[in-house]
């Protein structure tokens, strides 16, 4: 796996329709031309009309993603070794030398992580383990013994097997000797022995485990028969007794060395959650796995002072509130936008793009026909949805003739009928009365800060504004808390009657903000707006405008 970095094309919070097709539309076309890293993602649930949208056109919708915060698949380092557990200690330290690692993973036949080898662990075992005061017994299997000491087998049985087993140097005496080795059970033996034959004859009629003889020594053939004879392995060592005698160490299996004190990390966690662990861990790194348990690569201190491996793309909102939380963290590539200027700033230089046109859908559609790439069907008609829904079907305010053109463009070139779609598509906004206070002011929730303020405004399209003015008191009491919860200078709800092209203000906050705004008052906290059908254009330079006011009278 290579560390590439993938682009994520994203709307704002609360996404929209418009926010949703955009950023499935531009992905596309930065796809098609050529770029595989990108992809389309969604801060939010999408809307029942998005939904319509994209299941009639048969158009996925893009990954959901709840957050940027920061986790260990941005950080992690994916081209990654490991060692299977039952892969000889001598092969797991080459790799480890050859690769210049501080820790390599051990993991098992799936894959599964299992546990840590680093250079402390292996210390530890070799103290914990190699006791001249005792006769310490090492789990080994033949096979890797044979591979580690260069062997030339000359009989080998149970190679795969795997026991504790004694390293016995043949220093002693013959008589003597056999009477240890009988004394502590021949059959849990490796016997290394130079050319003795007697005693190569006794450990063989003892029936060790393995007898291996040093400095390249050939057995006798009636050695090598008898040894076959009984079962025993038989292995010619290339090097001296004492040569041979530390390398066996070295053929026990990487599993028996691994750490499993260091936890794993899953590709989902925050860094913030193992951060702390991650500085107390060997070598300050640790194993990172996916959902099923499976390695797939490793995070070190140094990885997380390094660029995550995440890049974005913003379109339909430019303003960090408005943005997908954790957003700092990452570079900002472009931003195909047609709102207000919020205050963001960049590290680096950036593409901009701001048209004041009634949707991104309309920018997004341009830059296909900019760029001479043809747009496929199903983008086309998503696109077509997107600039409908977000200006009313071209009858907003915010509707300009670049919008008409792209409508035009886009229902010839996929046939679909603008009025006909027009109707789907408001149909599929979803009954309201089946909706929550707190669904109806968070669905489409933006929040701003201007002045020093903090605010949010949110908007609703209906057929009838009535049964929203019915239900006031639960509505009004939601933004009340939704105010009081973050902290904002007032929350204010649009509700648009898309049939008069009308709508009515429902807003809480600060009485002194509040008592500025001079529509005529419906009831207590809804004000009506006449001919008011943007919250961009023409409700949020308002909101403004009183701001300026009330942050001049505050002063005073
Ligand atoms: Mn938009």
């Amino acid at each position: 796996m290579k560390n590439e970095k993938k682009i994520y094309v994203i709307g704002h919070r609360n996404p929209d329709t418009d926010s949703i097709v955009s950023a499935t539309a531009y992905a596309r076309l930065k796809q098609l031309q050529g770029n595989a890293s990108c992809a389309a993602a969604r801060a939010g649930k999408a809307s029942a009309q998005t939904e319509y949208i994209f299941s009639r056109f048969d158009v996925e919708l893009p990954e959901f993603l709840p957050n940027l915060v920061p986790k260990a698949e941005h950080y992690a380092s994916r081209d990654v070794l490991s060692v299977k557990e039952d892969d000889s200690l001598w092969n797991a330290l080459e790799l480890m030398r050859k690769g210049d690692f501080k820790v390599l993973p051990v993991v098992d036949g799936e894959g599964a992580y299992k546990s840590m080898l680093h250079y402390k662990g292996f210390a530890n075992y070799i103290i914990a383990n190699i006791n001249p005061s005792r006769k310490s017994a090492f789990p080994i299997s033949l096979n890797h013994l044979s591979q580690t000491i260069h062997a030339q087998p000359v009989a080998l049985f149970d190679g795969a097997e795997v026991r504790k087993s004694r390293i016995v140097v043949a220093a002693s005496d013959g008589a003597h000797f056999d009477d240890t080795l009988r004394s502590e059970g021949a059959e849990n033996a490796i016997v290394i022995v130079g050319d003795r034959h007697d005693i190569q004859r006794s450990c063989v009629e003892l029936g060790v485990r393995a007898l291996v003889l040093s400095n390249g020594t050939a057995p006798r053939k009636e050695i090598a028969d008898l040894a076959n004879e009984r079962h025993v392995t038989l292995l010619i060592s290339p090097f001296d007794t004492s040569s041979t005698a530390m390398l066996i160490i070295y053929s026990v299996m990487a599993g028996n060395l691994g750490d499993t004190s260091a936890p794993l990390v899953r590709l989902k966690d925050t860094v913030r959650s193992f951060r702390d662990t991650l500085s107390k861990a060997p070598s300050r790194c640790l194993a990172v796995a996916d959902d099923d348990g499976r390695l797939v690569g490793v995070i070190s201190e140094g990885d997380l002072a390094k660029e995550p491996n995440v890049e974005v793309i913003l379109v339909d909102h430019n303003e960090p509130s408005q943005a997908i939380e954790g957003i700092e963290n990452y570079r900002i590539l472009e931003i195909i936008d047609h709102h207000r200027l919020g205050n963001l700033s960049t590290r680096h230089p950036i593409t901009f793009i701001n048209r004041v046109v009634g949707a991104t859908c309309t920018i997004v559609t341009n830059l296909y026909r900019e760029q001479k790439v043809p747009l496929e069907k199903p983008m086309a008609s998503i696109l077509l949805c997107g600039i409908l829904s977000d200006t009313l079907s071209l009858k907003s305010q915010t509707a300009t003739e670049t919008d008409a053109e792209a409508v035009e463009y886009l229902s010839s070139i996929t046939g679909l009928d603008v009025a006909a779609l027009s109707a789907d598509i408001q149909g599929a906004t979803g009954r309201i009365g089946a909706l929550s206070a707190k669904e109806i002011v968070s669905m489409d929730l933006k929040e701003y800060t201007e002045k020093g303020a903090a605010f949010s405004i949110s908007q609703i399209e209906t057929h009838s504004p009535m049964a929203l003015v019915q239900r006031r008191e639960e509505i009004l009491k939601h933004m009340e808390e939704t105010c009081a919860e973050k902290g904002l200078l007032f929350c204010a709800l649009l509700v648009t009657d898309v049939t008069l092209l009308d709508s009515l203000l429902f807003i809480t906050g600060k009485k002194s903000f509040v008592s500025l705004i001079n529509f005529p008052l419906t009831t207590d906290g809804i004000y009506e707006l006449v001919g008011v059908v943007s919250r961009k254009k023409q409700l949020v330079p308002l909101m403004a405008e009183l701001l300026s006011i009330h942050a001049a009278a505050e002063a005073k």
